[in-house]
């Protein structure tokens, strides 16, 4: 593994990006994994898996009534910009795909993005196949929040985030996108980069190694060394708001 500077760009060059909960520390986002992290407060199991909504479906709800009226206030930092700007440059060589669901990188003008997590800011019904829509309520009293289209066919769903828990299936047409994308990147130049992620949550943590067999070149930006880092070609370490204006200039 070696140290880099700054990711050749050239001509063919197509780049995917994945980003994780590092990328937003910044923002004032709290990560997962760090001291002090999202999960310190509350075990996955109760707050981040469909058996933890069946038991709790309202301390549930107050955990992402938590981080929805915290993330309102959080702006995109210098490391979200930088990959939007790089996106202008490359277009359609450029994909980013995101396990946060802050949409911070929309915020900072990225429109190439695959949340493979979900949207805290969208509302599904656990029991109906209603379409997710966006809600930036919260819901911390003593009753989660009722599905109307259920109600109004005599049966009653619970309103639940529209992310994806521990144990679910994350959108297979997001994993087609990913592969025709590197699929096509292979005829140029190819490069993955992974940035404030700590390679722990699968199948996000296998991006590397499918972009490798698609003969990428690849990139980690972690303030620390990641569970996956070994897999990586370069590793820079250090704060992804002040590494990646400098890498993707
Ligand atoms: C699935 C919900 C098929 C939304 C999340 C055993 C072994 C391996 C895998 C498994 C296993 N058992 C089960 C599995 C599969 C499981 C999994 O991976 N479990 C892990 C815990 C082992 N995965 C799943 O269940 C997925 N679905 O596999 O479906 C299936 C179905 C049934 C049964 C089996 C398989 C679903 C995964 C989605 C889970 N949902 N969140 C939400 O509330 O946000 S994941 C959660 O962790 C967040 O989404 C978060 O994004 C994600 C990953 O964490 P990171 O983003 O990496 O954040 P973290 O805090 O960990 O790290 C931050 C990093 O940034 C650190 O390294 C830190 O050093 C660095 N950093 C900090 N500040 C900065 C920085 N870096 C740069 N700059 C800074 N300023």
């Amino acid at each position: 593994m070696t140290r880099t500077d700054s990711i050749p760009v050239v001509a063919d060059t197509s780049v995917l990006v994945l980003t994780g909960a590092g990328v937003s520390a910044e923002s004032g986002i709290p990560t997962f994994r760090d001291s002090g992290g999202l999960w310190e407060q509350h075990s996955m199991e109760q707050v981040a898996t469909p058996e933890g909504f069946r038991e709790d479906p309202r301390l549930v709800w107050r955990f992402y009534s938590e981080r929805r009226a915290k993330g309102r206030a959080c702006r995109p930092n210098p490391g979200h910009l930088a990959l939007a700007a790089l996106e202008r440059r490359l277009g359609d060589r450029f994909l980013l795909v995101t396990q946060n669901i802050d949409g911070l990188h929309r915020q900072a003008g990225s429109e190439r993005v695959i949340e493979l997590h979900g949207q805290l800011y969208q509302t599904r019904c656990a029991h109906c196949d209603r379409e997710p829509f966006d809600d930036l309520e919260g819901y911390d009293d003593e009753r989660p929040p009722l599905c109307d289209v259920c109600e109004a066919a005599g049966r009653m769903g619970l309103l639940r985030p529209a992310v994806v828990w521990f144990g679910e299936m994350l959108d297979p047409l997001h994993f087609e996108a990913i592969s025709r994308f590197l699929e096509e990147g292979r005829r140029g130049r190819l490069v993955f980069l992974a940035a404030g992620t700590s390679g722990s949550v699968w199948p996000a943590s296998a991006l590397v190694d499918e972009a490798r067999r698609a003969g990428a070149g690849t990139w980690l930006v972690n303030a620390a060394a990641a569970d996956n880092a070994s897999r990586f070609e370069h590793f820079v370490q250090g704060r992804s708001g002040e590494v990646l204006p400098g890498l993707l200039g």
